[in-house]
């Protein structure tokens, strides 16, 4: 791996229009709310829970059969139905996520035939404004077409929304709805080279297989896809194994589309068919608020006109601490090894800093160089600690434009999308 360091011109020094105290304070007073709702709701109502035959109270429904996602025992599981959960930082240690420990997040329900692992009668559709629509089977995509494996960035559009206040309806992730995994596939682009795009092709679409929770499988419960110019980055792929093994249940079997960069709803699993569309798609989670942030910045709590939305696109930069774990104590005046990985949808990472006074001055770390556009850069550092006391330590990524993590959430949203605010850990010094 070969280690750059940030350059000194890069130490950009916060505005201080933001006085730590404020952000805390806020911090505080949401976790306050969100810990009273969360306890009288499990004391006065009871959560129910759709089962297929009944409904059971949530509470006697966790004491029956407590709820685990074969496999990935160590995530924290935000919902069981769908299946959402995410990885705690401390499982985002390595360079490469492996499968135990990449984040799912599912609408609707896991196709039996990913339940099975069994892709015998399972083809791809590729048709719509294209010269020679195409049917694919498994063996026919690995062979017909070169095939790649490249570690690529997948983050959930929704990462960070419990950071949002007011808070946004959905899965409150925190920091681990992201991943970077192994794909391995074809791209998207030889396929589409194959089928012949018309002059027509705006969009492309995606149709998974997973049905609605209800079981009616009549209409898609996500079909989102991304716009021609994505659907020919040469780091698009049609990937059927995820760390050299075949993608697993959860993951998409037998074959997804990794669109990096972009939220990951672009990627669909679970793929039936591809549509090449003469405008932007409008299909399931693709209009509305889904995936959607105001063309520009709104108030807190703002209803906003649907007219006034505009689909997300490449994700901001962002970084996390993946070592050590928040909480820790430490001896002052001793250096303390810290890691983590930076991202950015868009293109690499360009700086990597630290800040151990509540962002009042910053220093570089040590960034790896990506492996390629959409895998994250490692960052490692080493800082010390001048008395004893609480401490925080604050990372910071800023992105080949110069472009910033923002030190608490940015730019409020009805459905609480791209927070990459900085990631902060508490360090007890003695
Ligand atoms: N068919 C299908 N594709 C899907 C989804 C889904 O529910 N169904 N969820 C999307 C969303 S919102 C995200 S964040 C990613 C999550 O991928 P993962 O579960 O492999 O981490 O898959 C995307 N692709
Ligand atoms: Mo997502």
């Amino acid at each position: 791996m070969s280690w750059r360091r940030t350059r000194e011109d890069c130490v950009v020094e916060p505005s201080g229009t933001l006085s730590k105290g404020a952000g805390v304070s806020k911090r505080r007073r949401f976790l306050k709310i969100l810990g009273s709702a969360i306890g009288l709701s499990s004391v006065i109502a009871p959560v129910w829970r759709k089962d297929p035959t009944k409904l059971i109270p949530e509470v006697l429904a966790a004491q029956n059969a407590p709820f685990a996602i074969e496999g990935k025992e160590d995530l924290t599981i935000l919902n069981d139905r769908p299946i959402n959960a995410e990885t705690p930082l401390a499982f985002l240690d390595d360079e490469i996520t492996s499968n135990a420990h990449h984040f799912i997040r599912n609408n609707g329900l896991v196709p039996e035939r990913a339940r099975n692992q069994d892709a015998n009668g399972w083809s791809l559709t590729v048709d719509g404004e294209v010269e020679r629509p195409l049917e694919l089977t498994l063996d026919q995509l690995k062979s017909r077409y070169p095939n790649r494996r490249e570690a690529l960035v997948l983050e959930c559009g929704g990462n960070g929304r419990a950071g949002f206040y007011p808070p946004a309806s959905g899965n409150q992730w925190t920091l681990g709805a992201v991943g970077c995994a192994l794909y391995t596939g074809v791209r998207l682009m030889d396929v589409l080279e194959d089928a012949g795009l018309k002059s027509t092709a705006v969009y492309l679409a995606y149709y998974g297989e997973d049905a609605h929770l209800s079981g009616d499988s009549d209409t898609a419960v996500i079909s989102r896809g991304v716009p021609i110019a994505k659907a020919l980055d040469d780091h698009t792929l049609l990937a059927w194994a995820m760390n050299d093994e075949p993608l697993p249940a959860q993951h998409g079997f037998p074959l997804r589309l990794v669109a990096p960069g972009f939220p990951a709803s672009v990627s669909g699993k679970w793929l039936r068919r591809l549509w090449v569309r003469d405008r932007v798609h409008d299909g399931s989670k693709m209009t509305g608020y889904s995936y959607r942030i105001p063309k520009y910045p709104v108030s807190p709590g703002t209803e906003v006109l649907e007219a006034d939305m505009v689909i997300i696109e490449a994700m901001p930069v962002k970084s996390v601490i993946t070592h050590p774990v928040t909480g820790i104590s430490h001896t002052v005046k001793t250096p303390l090894s810290l890691r983590g990985h930076a991202w950015c949808g868009e293109g690499p990472v360009e700086a990597m800093h630290l800040s151990v006074d509540f962002g009042a001055t910053w220093v570089p770390a040590l960034l790896a160089e990506p492996r390629n556009r959409f895998a994250w850069q490692r960052w490692k550092a080493s800082v010390s600690f001048p008395t004893p006391g609480h401490y925080e330590v604050w990372a910071r990524a800023t992105d080949h434009q110069f472009r910033m993590q923002p030190m608490i959430a940015p730019g409020w949203n009805p459905r609480g999308y791209l927070n990459n605010a900085m990631h902060r850990i508490a360090v007890s010094v003695t």
